[in-house]
């Protein structure tokens, strides 16, 4: 049984997309007596987002989320994610993160893929590889809207799965093998999270099939020019003001942006 307090699902929206545009914390809804089913929860972030579009700002992808034995752990929930991601998210391989934006990010390693064919429905590894341009190193980072960065899963969906930043390396030819690349995630060079993209699904691959399956459920596709992001192969870590993050990859190259003296 859904049990809305004081309103809607679209006030909802407004709430959650209030907290990221404010950089705020909010109580998580389920705290505040909201018992929201799944389903509820897709739409609450589906309204928040279109809240996004309509200040002009551009679907670019979608993020996977909870991939990873070591973030479904690190959270405490134990079912895989999904969100859009759009173009005021990206920061530039190298460039400056201004982390007053945010309010209290933290950064994890992840693989990205570059779509250049539709994908939805069940599909093969074999399909989704056809339908992929290239393949990246990738930092996300992420910022739960909800206090102490604590949450459910109906929280953390309708708050677009904590989604607020990503940059992408340079891209590589798909048919890098990226099943068990060593990745070492670094601030200021020492290494802070260190692990094997096998740690997302046994081979990141499958969060793409993942990811097609998820937008057949939800009646839609996953667009041609579109990015994915895998999930995180490992924990996420705090970012910190003036820290430069680095990721290294096994054969796929680096990802790479600093965080601003400002918090
Ligand atoms: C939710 C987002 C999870 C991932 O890569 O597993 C995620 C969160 O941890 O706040 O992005
Ligand atoms: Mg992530």
């Amino acid at each position: 049984m859904v049990i809305l307090k004081n309103g809607t699902l679209a006030d909802l929206a407004a709430i959650v997309d209030a907290a990221a545009e404010n950089a705020s914390a909010i109580e998580q809804l389920s705290s505040q007596g909201h018992e929201l089913s799944l389903a509820d929860a897709y739409t609450v972030q589906q309204q928040s987002v279109a809240r996004r579009l309509q200040r002009g700002e551009q679907q670019v992808g979608i993020k996977m989320g909870f991939t990873s034995r070591a973030k479904m752990i690190q959270m405490g929930v134990s079912d895989m994610i999904w969100g859009p991601l759009t173009d005021a998210m990206a920061i530039e391989d190298g460039a400056e993160l201004d982390a007053s934006r945010f309010i209290h990010p933290r950064v994890e390693p992840e693989i990205a893929f570059l779509l250049k064919k539709p994908l939805t429905g069940k599909v093969s590894l074999a399909e989704a590889m056809s339908a992929v341009e290239a393949v990246a190193p990738a930092l996300e980072v992420i910022d739960s809207r909800y206090r102490n960065f604590k949450f459910s899963l109906q929280d953390v969906i309708a708050d677009n799965c904590s989604s607020s930043g990503f940059t992408v390396g340079a891209w590589q030819k798909s048919n890098v093998d990226i099943g068990n690349l060593g990745m070492v995630m670094e601030f200021d060079g020492a290494p802070v999270q260190i692990g094997s993209s096998a740690a997302i699904l046994g081979n990141p691959w499958r969060s793409l099939t993942a990811a097609a399956r998820l937008a057949a459920e939800a009646e839609t596709e996953l667009q041609a020019g579109w990015i994915v992001l895998a999930g995180a192969s490992t924990a996420a870590e705090a970012l910190l003001p003036g820290v430069h993050v680095k990721l290294h990859t096994q054969q796929l190259g680096s990802a790479e942006f600093n965080v601003g003296e400002q918090v």
